[in-house]
């Protein structure tokens, strides 16, 4: 057992490192650098950037002290067989999902688009869950490989805070694990969104999660961090 305390709201939070993952959610080019899913929607990409740094220092910290750390994306097969109608036909984007980009394919599994940034590649052994929702659990193994390993508190980082982050967090919770959000690690094109999203997860005493921040998250796992 390595017990750290992390700072947070509603309260501080006590976790064992040996069954807590780091969770990094859709950090792609897609959502990130211009030309992809994000930008065809219209949204100023630019804003994500913001959780790139404290995500690198974070991971770093978290690599360091040997917790599992998973990366997931969003994304569908090249014959969309996996992409409900209702996502494809959604709204009025310059490109859809699906249709060719200065990326490639649009949020489509192999496409450079759907890569992870290379600010947060990756390292080998660290498992990727391509989902083709917005939660981490839907139609992937990432529960299994959560249980296989025995997690029960995830720290949940990315883009976007009330879109992927929030649902992946809304679903872990109702699955029974312990949701750590570091605000400065998740970004949105909705700064309002961002703030409301992390306002919710800690209301009520925390009704699906804490709210804390990279440093709170660092600071706690130091005594194993060489
Ligand atoms: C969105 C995500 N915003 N990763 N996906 O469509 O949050």
């Amino acid at each position: 057992m390595r017990v750290v305390t992390v700072t947070a709201e509603p309260q501080a939070l006590s976790v064992d490192l040996d069954r807590t993952a780091l969770v990094m959610i859709d950090m792609q080019r897609d959502f990130i650098e211009p030309g992809g899913f994000g930008a065809s929607l219209g949204n100023d990409v630019s804003l994500l950037r913001a959780a790139i740094d404290p995500c690198r220092q974070l991971l770093a910290a978290a690599r360091a002290a040997g917790l599992l750390v998973v990366h997931t994306r969003e994304g569908h097969r090249p014959d969309l067989s996996d992409a409900p109608r209702a996502k494809l036909e959604r709204g009025a984007p310059s490109l859809r999902i699906g249709d060719s980009g200065p990326m490639g394919r649009i949020l489509i599994r192999g496409e450079p688009g759907h890569d992870l940034i290379p600010e947060l590649r990756p390292r080998d052994g660290e498992p990727v869950v391509d989902k083709p929702g917005k939660g981490a659990f839907y139609a992937t193994d990432f529960g299994a490989l959560l249980s296989g390993r025995g997690i029960e508190n995830l720290i949940v980082c990315g883009v976007t805070t009330e879109v992927c982050v929030h649902t992946t967090v809304r679903e872990a919770n109702d699955r029974g694990y312990r949701c750590l959000v570091p605000a400065d690690c998740c970004a949105s094109y909705f700064p309002a969104f961002h703030h409301s999203a992390l306002a919710m997860i800690k209301a009520q005493g925390g009704i699906f999660g804490w709210v804390t921040d990279a440093a709170g998250v660092i600071n706690a796992m130091n005594p194993f961090t060489p």
